[in-house]
């Protein structure tokens, strides 16, 4: 797959609270470089083998120190900054990609997509937040041939996409982001993007931690619009009622 230039991460170090929320309005994504120490990484890697974590881990709580991500202060600083004060963690899952070769005719990543909504598990409801943000934690350096991630900038305010369906034709604005093992990527959850397929020698490790403001509480129940309404409205009018 050809592609633009890589976007750098360097252009994200030391970016003022008021670049970072101009730069995410606009892109839809963010990147804290640096948000777990080194140290800090050492002791994950280690608990995930210790652990024998295979391709998906739900239970990261059983690392205290992958558990500690949740609370990571850049990245915490950074949500913050971008969804206001009061904010609630709903979400998080390891993901583990092992080397696999590539396959003729294969895009190289996953297919584009959004987080929001039906996502990658139509059961998960979760993903119907009104507002909330996926945070990639990448535990090894990105590369070209070592899962990169991919970003549509922009795509945030783009109002005629939506979940489950195909975003291909938009591939073209797509952009790799090559995070560093320890960088944070933020991604709102309107943005395109897509995990790049693993084909080093080594396994891919992330864990994605999902946040939203706590307003954007999901409702138990969908409100709809009274019956008298929708039975009074045009055909025009029952379509944006109804459902
Ligand atoms: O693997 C990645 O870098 C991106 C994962 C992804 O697309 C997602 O969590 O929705």
């Amino acid at each position: 797959m050809t592609s633009p230039t890589p976007i750098s991460t360097d252009v994200f170090c030391d970016m003022t609270p008021e670049a970072q929320r101009a730069y995410y309005g606009e892109n839809g994504f963010t990147i804290v470089p640096g948000a777990i120490k080194p140290d800090h990484l050492s002791e994950i890697l280690s608990d995930i083998d210790r652990l024998g974590w295979g391709a998906a881990e739900h239970n990261f709580w059983s690392s205290p120190a992958v558990a500690r991500l949740v609370e990571n202060e850049a990245v915490l600083a950074a949500v913050r900054n971008l969804y206001g004060p009061d904010i609630r963690f709903f979400k998080g899952v390891y993901v583990a990609r092992p080397p696999a070769q590539r396959a003729a005719g294969d895009l190289g990543r996953q297919g584009l997509h959004i987080d929001y909504g039906t996502a990658e598990n139509a059961q998960d409801f979760r993903n119907f937040s009104a507002s909330w943000v996926n945070i990639g934690f990448y535990f090894t350096d990105l590369t070209p041939d070592h899962g990169p991630l991919w970003v549509v900038p922009g795509s945030n305010r783009r109002y005629e996409i939506g979940p489950g369906r195909s975003l291909e034709h938009m591939a073209g604005d797509a952009r790799m982001v090559l995070a560093r093992g320890g960088d944070a990527v933020l991604f709102h959850c309107f943005t395109v993007h897509a995990g790049g397929y693993n084909y080093s020698q080594t396994s891919r490790r992330a864990i994605f931690l999902s946040y939203r403001p706590a307003w954007a509480e999901r409702p138990e129940q969908m409100a709809v619009w009274p019956d008298p309404a929708i039975a009074a409205a045009s055909p025009e009018g029952r379509r944006l009622l109804v459902g």
